[in-house]
């Protein structure tokens, strides 16, 4: 009787409790709805404001969602391997249709994708999620990072060491930096389109030169130590930064710096200003004297010209594509070393106001775009994403099993502004179009860069027009003729006349 009552309450007890998660489970997605739903009809919010409130929606979900994740992580059901289409993850796909469009597109990324790691008065730096976050579709990438750093003229950032190779490229401002390697300093006064390597581990700190412009740097990262994270050491610091050196005991401090340990923590106190600071004239004058190999006080006898193989300027060199519709400069490990262990190739496309570039595929590298500046979108054909969307949910076949089809292609695409993040795989088709009121300004790290071939599916050199007649002619199924017709007619290459409108999909960009 006893035992009988206590279990009829125990099994209570658990209804209760399976109610409540599952209630709590099931108002997510209206909590996103509700969110975004207020953000549009507050009153007195302009559109940035709006774009900014909605953007804080994404956000507390997409936490949320993380939160999820780890839940069901450490509640024993994790996988270590990623799991294919079926299965869980598409189940979460389910679970978030407010995402749902976003989900569609892993190769798409906006601001709400970045994280802040660093934000002072002086600048601030910005890292793009993990990719393979986003999707597994992303894993030949899951160990590179991209990110950004902004400061204000005349800011200096502190002295750190990174657990990644860093390639950056300048894009606006003229930074100093100054790298430590071994018992050699050496300082670099970069300029606009100048390539730098940063090898991991080594200690760098930078200010930018420049009295009226920001600096605008983007990073490439290859992390060494946890493969697809990414770590900043900070040596010189005290609360905000903090120095790694805080990690320690005072006793092994003390002895091993044989310093007293007030002295120790006034050193370690004092700064609470973050890592980018502000830099008077005179401090900027000495920052960015450049020290030669020998790490000697006073001037570099050539510095001015590029003595150091640790940059290039991507201007420098002629365009390897140039007509009125854009231009395109490359750097491979031919032109900078650098690039060589990290199997990288770095270009920056200049498309033309109302032009396009493409469509074209790579035949190895995967190609990660980083928008400079202006405005556009992007089009690219994916068979690994489902067309159909939620209306139409299919069971996505397995690996192993073989598709009774020919692939479908699903359009992915995205609207362009400075910040944005598009990614091609390789093979497959993509195409971006910049708006008629800006060029668009795009760097691109192409990965697996090795015997990498650009093809041409437009254009002179389309790769179409190559095929044999009878080819033409069986696999399209109408006379060579009218194939040659419409694949010879397109007498530029690479960058072309872009379309009279913009198509009907998607969001319209200003
Ligand atoms: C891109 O092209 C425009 C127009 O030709 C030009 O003004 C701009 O300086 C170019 N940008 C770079 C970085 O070369
Ligand atoms: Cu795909």
């Amino acid at each position: 009787m006893a035992l009988k009552s206590k279990l009829l309450l125990v099994a209570l007890l658990l209804s209760v409790l399976f109610l409540s998660v599952y209630v709590a489970s099931a108002t997510q997605d209206p909590e996103l709805k509700q969110c975004r739903h207020q953000c549009e009809h507050q009153q007195g919010f302009d559109s940035k404001q709006r774009e900014q409130c909605e953007q804080g929606c994404d956000k507390y979900i997409k936490q949320k969602r993380e939160e999820e994740k780890h839940r069901r992580k450490s509640e024993g059901g994790g996988s270590f391997y990623p799991i294919p289409e079926t299965g869980r993850a598409q189940e979460e796909e389910e679970e978030f249709q407010g995402r749902q469009q976003q989900d569609q597109n892993p190769y798409f990324f906006e601001d709400e994708h970045f994280e802040t790691r660093v934000q002072t008065e002086e600048g601030r730096f910005q890292l793009l999620q993990k990719f393979t976050e986003r999707s597994d579709l992303l894993r030949a990438i899951e160990n590179y990072r991209i990110g950004f750093l902004v400061t204000k003229p005349h800011a200096f950032v502190a002295p750190c060491h990174f657990d990644a190779d860093t390639v950056l490229f300048v894009f606006q401002g003229r930074p100093a930096v100054t790298i430590v390697r071994g018992e050699k300093r050496e300082t670099h006064n970069l300029e606009h389109g100048d390539l730098f390597r940063i090898p991991a581990g080594t200690p760098v700190y930078m200010v930018n030169r420049d009295e009226n412009e920001k600096l605008f740097i983007v990073n490439f990262m290859k992390p060494v130590s946890v493969p697809g994270e990414y770590e900043a050491f900070y040596a010189a610091g005290g609360e905000n930064p903090e120095s790694f050196f805080k990690a320690f005991s005072p006793q092994v401090l003390q002895a091993a710096l044989k310093t007293e340990i007030n002295k120790l923590e006034r050193l370690f106190g004092q700064q609470r200003q973050g890592s980018i600071t502000r830099a008077s004239k005179e401090q900027i004058k000495k920052l960015s004297q450049q020290h030669g190999q020998g790490g000697s006080e006073g001037f570099w006898p050539f510095h001015g010209g590029q003595s150091s193989s640790d940059a290039f300027n991507l201007f420098s060199k002629h365009p390897s594509q140039a007509n009125k519709f854009g231009r395109l400069f490359e750097a491979d490990f031919n032109d900078f070393k650098q690039l060589q262990d990290l199997d990288l190739l770095v270009s920056f496309a200049n498309i033309t106001q109302g032009a396009m570039v493409g469509p074209y595929f790579n035949s190895r590298a995967t190609k990660i775009s980083f928008v400079l500046d202006g405005e556009g979108y992007f089009e690219m054909a994916c068979p690994h994403v489902s067309s159909t969307g939620r209306q139409e949910p299919q069971p996505q076949p397995q690996p192993q099993q073989r598709r009774k089809s020919s692939p479908r292609y699903q359009k992915i695409s995205g609207n362009l502004r400075r910040g944005a993040v598009f990614v091609a795989p390789a093979g497959h088709p993509m195409t971006a179009i910049a708006s008629r009121n800006s060029n668009l300004q795009i760097i691109c790290f192409e990965v697996n860069a090795h015997d990498n071939i650009r093809v041409p599916l437009v254009g002179k050199k389309n790769v179409v027009s190559q095929f044999d007649r009878e080819a033409k002619q069986l696999a399209f199924n109408v006379p060579a003729r009218e194939v040659d017709r419409i694949f010879n007619n397109q007498d530029d290459e690479f960058f072309f006349e872009g379309p009279n409108e913009q198509p009907e999909h998607g969001r319209a960009f200003a």
